[in-house]
């Protein structure tokens, strides 16, 4: 797929009389930012539509305007145009039945991950960006579209979460819309960071123990683990989502070239996540796409049908 400009895209958004408008499963704040706003856009234009995460959105990210309306259950029904953001990989937005039953309906992404299995028709896929929220910024610019407070609040969310607040990014673009959307309209960069980062459970860091303490390190692969069974939540009343910001933590150790985090969904379903940082020079997005997920430079993950074990021995090969 040859990137689109955004004038083509508006042309496609507004011929369109319904539009499907998607992210991928097991949303983060970008994710759920960024179809937000799209969300809002959509209704200011009066364009009829259906904001979908086949996934339940985690309660830590409801804080985010327009989080609430995004539905959870698959529509029936045909739309002339289907919306992906943020979603990396097509098998990520959960919809293959969707697929199969309606394939004339063409996708339109708007995504800042490596150009791997996105598999629309057209759009933006340009790993430059920090984030999907950053893409819709320029977008929403380009077309003169003018943004409310908050659109702004989900924007400036997806670009502060994706950046780690600025520390994974060397890039001023990033920092200087958000710079732009703080003065414009008043956004407290502080209060998203507490939403965001400061709403760990005291259960959760308990588990957080137990990981910790089973840190080990493949000297061979030179990489650094640990992991999560049903169990360590079971027996604290948790849920997985509840762990999401710990496992952000393992990206700053010193050993190893990179960081993996396995966790046990339920029997047999094992999801991985991949953390590495700009000076370690190690691509998690490359070794992710390698063993079926995807990405970016130093946060990617993947699922796989097996144990723990077998999850290990996967990674451990294909990052030799
Ligand atoms: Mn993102």
């Amino acid at each position: 797929m040859k990137n689109s400009s955004f004038k083509e895209i508006e042309k496609i958004i507004l011929k369109a009389k319904n539009i499907l408008a998607i992210t991928h499963q097991g949303p983060d704040p970008d994710a759920v930012g960024s179809l937000a706003a799209f969300g809002f856009y959509l209704k200011k234009i009066k364009k009829p539509h259906y904001l979908l995460c086949t996934s339940v959105i985690p309660e830590s990210l409801k804080f985010i305007p327009g989080a609430k309306s995004i539905k959870s259950k698959h529509p029936k029904h045909k739309f002339d145009l289907m919306t992906g953001l943020d979603y990396g990989t097509k098998i990520l937005l959960g919809m293959d039945n969707y697929f199969k039953k309606y394939p004339e309906i063409p996708l339109l992404v708007f995504d800042h991950h490596l150009s791997t299995n996105q598999g629309a028709n057209f759009g933006i896929v340009n790993p430059k960006y920090s984030s999907a929220c950053e893409v819709l910024y320029d977008y929403f610019n380009a077309i003169s579209f003018k943004i409310d407070r908050q659109i702004a609040y989900a924007l400036t969310v997806g670009i502060l979460a994706d950046t780690g607040f600025f520390r994974y990014t060397n890039n001023p673009k990033p920092l200087e819309t958000v710079l732009s959307l703080v003065k414009q309209f008043g956004i407290k960069p502080v209060e998203i960071d507490n939403k965001l980062n400061g709403q760990v459970k005291t259960e959760a860091l308990k588990v957080y123990g137990a990981i910790l303490s089973r840190l080990k390190h493949n000297h061979k692969s030179d990489f650094i683990y640990s992991w999560l069974k049903r169990k360590d939540l079971s027996k604290h009343h948790l849920a997985t989502s509840d762990l999401t910001d710990i496992v952000s933590q393992l990206k700053d150790l010193k050993d190893g070239r990179f960081s993996l985090f396995l966790i046990e969904e339920s029997q047999g379903k094992i999801r991985g996540r991949l953390r590495s940082r700009p000076d370690k020079k190690f691509n998690v997005a490359e070794l992710a796409e390698k063993i079926g997920g995807g990405g970016h430079r130093y946060a990617a993950g993947f699922r796989h049908k097996g144990s723990i074990d077998s999850a290990l021995k996967l990674v451990a090969k294909y990052s030799r």
